[in-house]
């Protein structure tokens, strides 16, 4: 991989681990010592001028990602597009952003005072993808956004940084079949999103995919310290097309259910 992918996705796990312990044993269970291959990693955003999904994108650009493909989540009011790199072994990038006109005043009214707090360039530097979020909010508007959105509640609370990683069940040696990889992992005990079914997805679709629930990990809210969840662990499987290429893009009806790896148990 390009040096530069390397480091951007080096610091991108840094981030992610700290507040996701689990993915260390996620690793060990599945890669028994040997690297895993990240078919994907997640980013989530708001669509305000300032922080909207193009401005994580260019980070993305810059280094030679290409745009391919668009997705519409209708109920849970967000647009996606995902990005691939001509290199195999970078990760593909899915990045989300929530209408944040959709959501009700209130709800609009805490997003915009979140923006607000941040300096006007902060988005310039790639940085501003793995440190969080550059903002402070109450646990009283942590709730407010909860009811409403699942999706603007954990945002607020996170910020920038990778919301999951993906492993490549393609390159994982030892296992053949999505359903082994959950097997292992509900064996060793983690909770698995059940949300439509283990398996989001199947060969018709060319695309299988499984997530661990969201970890918890302490957010500094600006009224004091709470255990929310954080970030998960994604499982994928990619079928090949006609031409013998694996299917490289997402599948809306799964993702869907994706998103709600993050949901409060
Ligand atoms: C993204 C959910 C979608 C996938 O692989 O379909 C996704 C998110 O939870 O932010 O990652
Ligand atoms: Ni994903």
């Amino acid at each position: 991989m390009q040096k530069d992918i390397e480091s951007l996705f080096g610091h991108l796990w840094e981030s992610y681990i700290k507040v996701t312990p689990s993915a260390h044993q996620v690793h060990a269970l599945l890669g028994g010592g040997e690297p895993i291959v990240n078919d994907h990693v997640a980013f989530r955003t708001f669509n305000l001028p300032k922080v909207g999904l193009e401005k994580l994108a260019a980070h993305f650009r810059a280094l030679g990602y290409e745009e391919k493909g668009q997705y519409v989540f209708k109920a849970k009011k967000l647009y996606a597009k995902h990005f691939e790199h001509r290199d195999p072994d970078a990760p593909k990038v899915f990045i989300s952003e929530l209408k944040v006109e959709e959501l009700s005043p209130q709800a609009q009214a805490i997003i915009h005072s979140l923006v607000a707090q941040m300096p006007d360039h902060l988005t310039d530097s790639p940085v501003f993808l793995y440190t969080g979020a550059p903002w402070l909010i109450s646990h009283g508007d942590y709730q407010t956004l909860l009811a409403e959105s699942e999706y603007a509640a954990w945002l607020a609370a996170w910020g920038y940084r990778a919301n999951h990683f993906t492993v490549s069940i393609n390159r994982l040696p030892g296992f053949d079949t999505i359903q082994a990889v959950n097997a292992a992992l509900k064996q060793a005990g983690f909770v698995l999103n059940t949300v439509g079914g283990e398996v989001k997805g199947d060969p018709q679709v060319m695309l299988e995919q499984s997530a661990t629930m969201a970890d918890k990990a302490e957010v500094a809210f600006s009224d004091g310290v709470r255990r929310i969840p954080s970030c998960f662990y994604e499982f994928a499987l990619r079928y090949p097309q006609a031409d013998g290429t694996l299917y490289p893009g997402f599948v809306e009806a799964s993702a869907d259910k994706i998103f709600e790896s993050t949901n409060v148990m």
